[in-house]
């Protein structure tokens, strides 16, 4: 402002040693030398590719932490409104080459590296994944984060530093999934920054008393130490770098000193072991709820902390606590951070001593609650005498919003309903924050939804299954407006211009705009469309499909030594292992297809399109039926891919610990990919986005994005099979009280079945608990899809004859995906929800 007087010192020597960003090779050379020298010690002569990457990162690193600070005073002095996304999990993946990427420095560090004696591609390959997710959800916080910065949206993440991320999957000989630790902290991590001053108390366990005016005095108990760790998150050709706050559980003080003098020093550690313990490890579920009391320690840490931390920075613009909601909006990422709710409660009502009424004003004003999924098994409930235990304060707070107060002026949540819908009994009941039980239980949904301003689901199809299932009566008590629906994105950035280079120039060149232009705006995609009858570029487009998948088999090659056929159409299914995901379904297609190929004469064989399917996926721990799955997949893999018959024209491979890394070399070398849980389970689904982005085309059900999807690139460029939602519920019921044995309803699948049973891909035996699923109550209707799964498979294999319009479809498919980019889903949610707008740094 020319107003501020300079801190200390001479201006101008400051202003000298600013480190500008110095893109020229000779500079970063000069750089990363300098840090192999100073950072870490080292010397040309014994130097690695860890160390030379590790160095490399460093340098890049100073950029990023240049425009970071840059960024974050420009927003402290601007005051905009922010946003913050709290999310229990963020599967970032690797950084350095996003980095590079959103930097514009890929290829002056290319050459810079080379003239070190070093290759880019071998020190990328040294960088762990950040895989603080189990999936889905993870990874849409991820590209959210990474479109926030591309749109210069002053945007933060909350989330948890955990010390292992999701496990490691190994496969044993046998085909069992095991477990190993992911210590990918062990490297030192160079995209965080600790911020070992920047700490809160957080509270658990001890008494809550009731004082005057419904405040509360809540004490005793343990203590915790919260410390931040800020991960920088560059925004792509913008020198806007948001921040990724991460926090770490330490003890509050090192240990009891009466306990260590007095010799015991068993006790003096223990505290200090249970505080560490918190952020020590990613829990592995997905689509169930956990009930570990460490879970719940979890959840209430992060958001008591990332709440704290808001409430700093808004005092320190001095406006009056009445306006927070002008100032901030939180967005919840699943229901993990409700206690966001009750806990601003706390803060509002016991620290600044505000009236309920007026607390509960600001709490529904701040607070957005997303949701993802509808399986009844992962809508969390917290058990009542946990909370009490844990949490005694928030307790009363919550029995307070269920008995006493729903919005302002002052109304009562309950007694509201009551009034509402006179004498329906089984509505309070059904709508109460507390499910009657042995034990009672908190419904985490209906508190993140009666405390926040909107709720969403994550595409259309789930938006109207929440409204009109789980969140039916909430509908019909607030009104229509509060619900509504944003459908995910997925970063262009990474699922495209990074994982798929070759694409991307072929993209910049024919459209001739600069990526920059059509990564942060996606429609322009469309000019694409013409292309199609382009013959020269038809073939290019082709030519760099084929060399993704030489690439995907260079490193099935290196990493398990495994020769692939990249003249066949690969067929790639990866996501978690679920049973509504259905990798039972497309494992017993492949089956069924493997029986009909040893059918057929030498003659017949010949007319066939050679096919390579691909799984990878992790299934939770003690999920023993997923678990039983991939034990098929492997031992049905062996036997068919060592059938001399059958060998050039099928095979099947799953790939061990999937990762945002290998998804990075597996989706731009997919033809197809099966995206084929039963109708109305998946929310959304976000992979099937990212094929299509890099012209692979779906199988699908009707269900999730796949219908967008197909809206978008055209129903004749999908391939959709199976039953809708609406017939769902009727044939659950069926298969429960008119049950018919598998092989009057369905014979080829029956069929598949016996031979799994009679010990084909090995002992029969201990398939038996996997093929009973289908064979009684079929929850996730196999029997019913088996038949139009396989023509749907059939009809892929008619397309893919005729190559030429397979490539047509393929251009087509991607021309039409600029709607799935996350900088659309993020720009909704900023004008939408959060009212907020760009802060562009200068
Ligand atoms: C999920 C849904 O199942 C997906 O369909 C959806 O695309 C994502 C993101 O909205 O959210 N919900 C959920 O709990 N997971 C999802 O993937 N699970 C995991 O992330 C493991």
């Amino acid at each position: 402002t020319g107003k501020e007087k300079w801190p200390r010192g001479d201006e101008k020597v400051w202003k000298e040693g600013l480190r500008g960003v110095d893109t020229d090779v000779t500079s970063i050379t000069k750089s990363i030398v300098n840090h192999v020298q100073t950072s870490l010690a080292r010397q040309a002569y014994n130097l690695d590719d860890l160390g030379a990457y590790q160095a490399a990162a460093l340098s890049v690193r100073d950029d990023l932490i240049v425009n970071w600070n840059e960024t974050q005073l420009h927003y402290s002095r601007k005051e905009p409104k922010r946003a913050y996304y709290l999310s229990l999990e963020f599967l970032m993946g690797r950084t350095f080459d996003n980095a590079l990427l959103n930097l514009g420095l890929k290829e002056q560090y290319r050459d810079g590296v080379k003239a070190l004696g070093f290759s880019m591609e071998d020190l990328l390959e040294q960088e762990r994944d950040a895989a603080l997710g189990n999936g889905g959800l993870g990874r849409l916080a991820a590209c959210y984060l990474d479109s926030s910065a591309s749109q210069e949206l002053p945007v933060w993440g909350y989330g948890l530093r955990y010390k292992y991320g999701i496990f490691q999957q190994l496969i044993s000989p046998e085909g069992q999934q095991l477990e190993a630790p992911d210590p990918w902290l062990d490297n030192q991590n160079p995209w965080e920054l600790p911020r070992l001053d920047v700490t809160y108390d957080v509270r658990f366990y001890g008494t809550a008393e009731r004082l005057e005016d419904g405040r509360a005095s809540w004490h005793g108990g343990q203590e915790v130490l919260a410390v931040a760790y800020d991960v920088m998150v560059p925004g792509c050709y913008t020198k806007n770098t948001n921040n990724l706050r991460l926090w770490e559980s330490k003890p509050k003080r090192g240990f009891d000193l009466n306990s260590f003098n007095a010799g015991d020093y068993e006790h003096a550690i223990e505290s200090s072991n249970s505080a560490a313990a918190i952020t020590s490890v990613l829990y592995p579920n997905d689509h169930t709820t956990c009930k570990l009391e460490l879970r719940l320690k979890q959840q209430y840490f992060w958001t008591a902390a990332s709440l704290a931390d808001m409430i700093r920075r808004f005092k320190n613009i001095g406006k009056p606590i009445s306006e927070f909601p002008d100032y901030v909006a939180i967005q919840l990422n699943d229901t993990h951070p409700t206690l966001a709710i009750p806990e601003l409660m706390r803060i509002l009502i016991d620290d600044e001593e505000l009236p309920w009424g007026a607390a509960w004003q600001i709490v529904t004003n701040t607070i957005f609650y997303t949701n993802h999924t509808v399986l009844p098994e992962a809508l969390e409930k917290w058990p009542v005498p946990l909370m009490e235990h844990l949490l005694p304060r928030h307790m009363q707070i919550i029995y307070d919003i269920n008995l006493y107060v729903f919005k302002s002026p002052i109304s009562f949540f309950l007694q509201a309903v009551e009034k509402k819908f006179p004498g329906d009994r089984d509505r309070l009941a059904r709508m109460s924050l507390i499910e009657e039980g042995f034990p009672k239980q908190v419904r985490m949904a209906h508190l993140a939804c009666i405390g926040s301003r909107k709720v969403n689901g994550v595409a259309e199809l789930h938006s109207e299954l929440v409204r009109t299932t789980i969140l039916k009566d909430f509908v019909e008590f607030e009104g229509l407006s509060k619900f509504s629906n944003v459908t995910n994105g997925i970063t262009p950035r990474r699922w495209l211009d990074q994982c798929n280079p070759e694409l991307a120039a072929l993209i910049s060149k024919s459209l001739k705009v600069d990526k920059s232009v059509w990564l942060k705006d996606l429609e322009k995609l469309k000019d694409l469309l013409p292309f199609v009858e382009d013959k020269a570029f038809r073939e290019e487009w082709a030519a760099i499909k084929q060399r993704n998948k030489e690439r995907l088999a260079h490193h099935v090659q290196t990493t398990l030594g495994l020769t692939v056929n990249t003249n066949a159409m690969f067929d790639v299914q990866i996501k978690r292992l679920h049973e509504y995901k259905r990798q039972t379904l497309n494992i017993l297609g492949v089956i069924h297809r493997y029986l009909t190929l040893k059918a057929m004469s030498a003659e017949e064989r010949k007319k066939v399109n050679p096919r390579v399917v691909f799984f990878a996926g992790k299934a939770a721990p003690a999920y023993f039926i997923a678990k039983l799955t991939i034990r098929l997949i492997v031992n049905a893999a062996r036997v068919i891919n060592a059938d001399p018959d059958t060998r050039d024209l099928l095979t099947v491979y799953f790939l061990p610990d999937y990762s945002v890394s290998l998804a990075e070399v597996l989706i731009p070398a997919s033809d197809i990919s099966q995206h084929i849980s039963t109708a109305g389970t998946e929310a959304s689904g976000t992979s099937n986005m990212k094929f299509c982005l890099n012209g692979g085309l779906l199988v699908g059900t009707v269900d999730g994005a796949n219908i967008e999807i197909a809206e978008a690139v055209g129903e004749s460029n999908v391939f959709f099979f199976g039953h809708l939602t609406p017939a769902v519920e009727d044939l659950r019921y069926q298969h429960i009280y008119h049950p018919v044995p598998v092989e009057e309803k369905c014979p080829a699948l029956a069929k598949v079945l016996n031979t799994v049973s009679e010990g084909r891909f090995g002992d029969g035996g201990v398939y038996e608990p996997l093929l009973n699923t289908i064979r009684q109550g079929d929850h996730y209707l196999l029997t019913d899809d088996f038949d139009s799964y396989i023509g749907a498979l059939a009809m892929v294999d008619q397309a893919y004859l005729d190559k030429d319009e397979w490539v047509k479809k393929s251009i087509r498919t991607t021309a039409n995906m600029g709607k799935f980019s996350s900088d659309r889903a993020i720009l909704e949610y900023a004008e939408s929800f959060w009212n907020i707008e760009p802060a562009k740094v200068p």
